[in-house]
């Protein structure tokens, strides 16, 4: 019986190449989904773009035709199947950006999805199909409005930008689809998490980058936007292993993934750049304000608008206890060890 069978959108990004990985390592037959793009696209896969147990297919969400060719052919390769595990992964992930591709946003993030589900119903695999969608902690949004001061499965929702929006459409069909077709089909509301092979435009990644740069003199500065607002940032490597988790449960479910450990943007530059030697004060207000090295007293940190959201989550801090306690799943990494991997790695 062919058991280990999967396929996963967003394989050539952060979460899709740890999770392929695990899966190989477990000895899954591992089905992925990349783009077509004018340049290279696979750096995260190519240590193990050879395996003979990893199969790529070009496709894209807005293109419903490409999910359902690329789901028959699975079915026509494992005829006995009794279980095909389904990851998607695939999204235009940048909150920021959304708000400049609102569109394409809803296209890929909420559509994307239906068009999904749907491709799994016209193939006959909704009893087989067990499918995680990549929900997010952006979903809360504007968190405070709950009343809630950490954030887990029963809290509201109340998203920010049209990334949070088209997530929040995809959380409620990937239910309603369980509901309504009996689908094992599970909602990962997982917070920030990062790590080396985290975009290089999303903060924690920005911040090792840039510290790199500067340590390097290729740079004298490091620019960002708001420094005020709060995360709960864990490990990419850690999520992945919740993620398969929730597919090996007896019944579909949607769980939490978080640290429970919340720090301002501040602290994590004040962190990185200790790592390096630099004690990083603050002199100023608003754009106006500084970050320099109380040892040397050079300006090391700016504020530029054009990196302020047009509507912010201030903070998020997530309650996996439900996780912890039916999955028993575990964040195995704290802030300080990842940002310590991460200016390892980008101040080489
Ligand atoms: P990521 O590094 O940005 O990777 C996104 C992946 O989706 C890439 O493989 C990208 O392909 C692919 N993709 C984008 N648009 C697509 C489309 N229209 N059709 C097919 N593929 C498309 O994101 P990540 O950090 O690994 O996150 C994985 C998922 O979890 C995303 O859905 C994200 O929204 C969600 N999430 C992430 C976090 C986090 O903190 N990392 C937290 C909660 C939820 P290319 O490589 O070609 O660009
Ligand atoms: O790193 P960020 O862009 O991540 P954000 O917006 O929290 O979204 C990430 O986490 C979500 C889960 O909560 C995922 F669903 C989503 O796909 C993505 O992975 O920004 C974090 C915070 C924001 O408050 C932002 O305003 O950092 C602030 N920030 C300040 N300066 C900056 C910058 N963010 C970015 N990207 N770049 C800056 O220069």
């Amino acid at each position: 019986m062919d058991n280990k069978i999967v396929f996963i959108t967003g394989i050539t990004g952060q979460d899709g190449s740890y999770l392929a990985e695990l899966l190989l390592e477990k000895n899954y037959k591992v089905y992925g989904l990349i783009r077509r793009s004018s340049n290279i696209n696979t750096q995260r896969i190519e240590h193990i773009f050879n395996n003979k147990n990893l199969i790529l297919r070009y496709g894209d969400l807005t293109d419903g035709t490409c999910l359902i060719n690329i789901l028959s052919e699975i079915k026509n390769n494992h005829k006995d199947m009794e279980k095909l595990e389904i990851y998607n992964l695939a999204a235009q992930s940048h909150v920021k950006i959304s708000f400049e591709i609102p569109e394409y946003t809803a296209n890929a993030d909420a559509f994307g999805t239906l068009k999904f589900l749907e491709a799994i119903r016209s193939c006959g695999l909704e009893k087989i199909a067990r499918f995680y969608q990549a929900s997010t902690s952006e979903l809360y949004g504007l968190a405070s409005h709950s009343g809630a001061n950490i954030l887990s499965e029963t809290t509201p929702f109340y998203p920010r930008s049209p990334y949070g929006v088209a997530k929040l459409y995809s959380y409620w069909i990937v239910k309603n689809y369980r509901e309504s077709y009996d689908m094992f089909a599970c909602n990962g509301i997982l917070f920030n998490h990062g790590g080396v092979r985290r975009g290089h435009n999303f903060i924690e990644r920005k911040i090792t980058l840039g510290l790199g740069k500067i340590v390097r003199g290729e740079t004298d500065r490091l620019t960002v936007g708001n420094i005020d607002s709060k995360r709960d940032i864990g490990n990419s490597k850690d999520f992945v292993e919740g993620m398969w988790r929730m597919l090996q449960q007896d019944k579909p479910d949607d769980f939490v993934l978080a640290t429970g450990v919340m720090h301002s943007i501040r602290e994590l530059i004040e962190m990185a750049f200790k790592l390096k030697g630099f004690d990083i004060c603050w002199k100023g207000e608003g754009l106006d304000e500084i970050g320099y090295d109380k040892n040397t007293g050079r300006e090391l940190i700016f504020i530029n608008e054009k990196y302020f959201r047009p509507a912010e989550v201030d903070w998020l801090l997530g309650d996996a206890t439900k996780a912890k306690e039916i999955l028993g799943w575990e964040p195995n990494t704290s802030i300080e060890e990842l940002l310590g991997e991460m200016v390892e790695q980008d101040c080489k």
